[in-house]
C-alpha cells in the first residue's frame, strides 16, 4: 500500500510561516496578552478493536503542520475575515503522553493522572488534544474535571459511543459516554451528540441515550440547518447549565469518501469544510475549554487527508480562539 509522506511546507522562507513552525515557537513570543492554545498528544490505541494505529497520529499530526500556512485567509462564520495566526495567538506544543505497551485500562489510568496533573498547572485558553482513538475523552475529561456532573460533552461524531464492553474489553473507544455516564456522574443531559450516522447505529443504544437525556442531531437534520450553526446554536444552548465545555471530534463523523482514514466513517455523513467552520464556531465560542480531534488512522489514509482534516480543525480552532470574547 503506498502511503504518501508529509510535503514540506515553505522551508526556511521566513515570510511564509507554516503552522508547524508557530506551533514550535520558531516565531517567537507573541504578546502575553493573545489567547493561548495549547497541543497534546494522547498516542491511545489499546482500546480499539480491531487493533488499529490512531497512536501514530500526534507524531503525523505535527509533521503535517507542515503543509499549512499560519495565516487563515476569510475565515470565520458570521463576520468572516483574516487571521494572522503569528501575531494574534500564542501556541504552545505541550508534547505527547507516554503511554507505551500499557494496556487499555493501565494506559487510560495514565492519560487521567497527566490530564490531573495538567489542570493543577493550569492548562491555556483552549487545549487541543491529538488522539489516539475515541476511549482518549473519558481519562481527559475526567482527569481535567474532578466533578463531570458540571461539564457538557459535545460530540461531533457518527456514533452514540455507548456501547457495552464485550470480550472483556472495559472502557473502548464505542464506550466511553457510557462509562462516563455510569461510573464518573457525567449527566446524559449535557450530553449532545451532532452528526450521528443514520445506519451507524443500534436501536439498543439510541434508546439508551434518549432515556438519559441526550440531544441528538443527526447528520441529515445538522447539514440542512447548516452544520456550524447547528453546532454553535447548541453550543450556547449548553453552555447555560453546564460550567464549562468539551469538544470531542471523532473524525469518523465525515462522509467516508472524504475521511477515509477513520475506521467508523461511512458514506452520507458531512464534508470537510462543514467540519472546519464548526471547529471555527468551537474556537471562538468563550464556554469551550477542550476540543479534542480522535479517530484518524494512518494505515487508512492514504492520500493524509486525515491528517490534514485533524490538522484543518487544529487551526480553525486556533482562528476562532483569536476572535473569541473575552
Ligand atoms: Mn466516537
Amino acid at each position: 500500500m503506498y502511503i504518501r509522506e508529509p510535503m514540506p511546507g515553505i522551508p526556511g522562507d521566513p515570510a511564509w510561516p507554516t503552522a508547524a513552525e508557530w506551533l514550535r515557537g520558531d516565531y517567537g513570543e507573541q504578546p502575553a496578552s493573545a489567547p493561548h492554545i495549547g497541543v497534546i498528544g494522547v498516542p491511545l490505541s489499546q482500546s480499539s478493536a480491531p487493533p488499529a494505529a490512531q497512536h501514530m497520529t500526534p507524531a503525523l499530526f505535527r509533521q503535517h503542520l507542515e503543509r499549512f500556512a499560519c495565516f487563515g485567509a476569510g475565515v470565520g462564520i458570521t463576520d468572516p475575515r483574516s487571521v494572522y495566526l503569528s501575531e494574534e495567538v500564542r501556541a504552545s506544543d505541550l508534547g505527547t503522553l507516554e503511554i507505551g505497551h500499557l494496556h487499555n485500562v493501565p494506559a487510560q489510568e495514565k492519560i487521567k493522572t497527566e490530564f490531573t496533573e495538567l489542570a493543577a498547572r493550569g492548562v491555556p485558553d483552549l487545549l487541543f488534544c491529538i488522539g489516539g482513538d475515541d476511549a482518549v475523552m473519558r481519562p481527559v475529561l475526567t482527569g481535567l474535571h474532578e466533578d463531570p456532573g458540571r461539564i457538557g460533552l459535545m460530540m461531533l461524531d457518527s456514533h452514540h459511543d455507548v456501547r457495552l464492553g464485550y470480550r472483556n474489553q472495559g472502557p473502548h473507544n464505542g464506550a466511553a459516554v457510557r462509562f462516563m455516564i455510569e461510573e464518573d456522574g457525567l449527566l446524559g443531559s449535557n450530553v449532545v451528540q451532532i452528526g450521528i450516522a443514520p445506519f451507524g447505529n443500534s436501536p439498543v443504544y439510541r434508546r439508551y441515550c434518549d432515556e438519559h437525556g441526550f440531544t441528538i442531531v443527526e447528520a441529515g437534520p445538522a447539514r440542512r440547518e447548516g452544520f456550524a450553526a447547528c453546532v454553535a446554536r447548541h453550543l450556547d444552548q449548553l453552555a447555560e447549565r453546564v460550567d464549562t465545555i468539551i469538544v470531542d471530534i471523532d473524525v469518523d463523523v465525515l462522509d467516508a469518501g472524504y475521511g477515509p482514514a477513520s475506521p467508523g466513517a461511512r458514506p452520507g455523513q458531512i464534508a470537510p469544510w462543514e467540519l472546519h467552520e464548526a471547529c471555527n464556531v468551537i474556537g471562538a465560542h468563550p464556554a469551550v475549554s477542550t476540543l479534542i480531534v480522535v479517530e484518524v488512522d494512518k494505515t487508512m489514509d492514504l492520500f493524509g487527508t486525515g491528517l490534514d482534516n485533524a490538522c484543518v480543525c487544529f487551526l480553525q480552532a486556533a482562528c476562532g480562539l483569536a476572535v473569541r470574547p473575552r
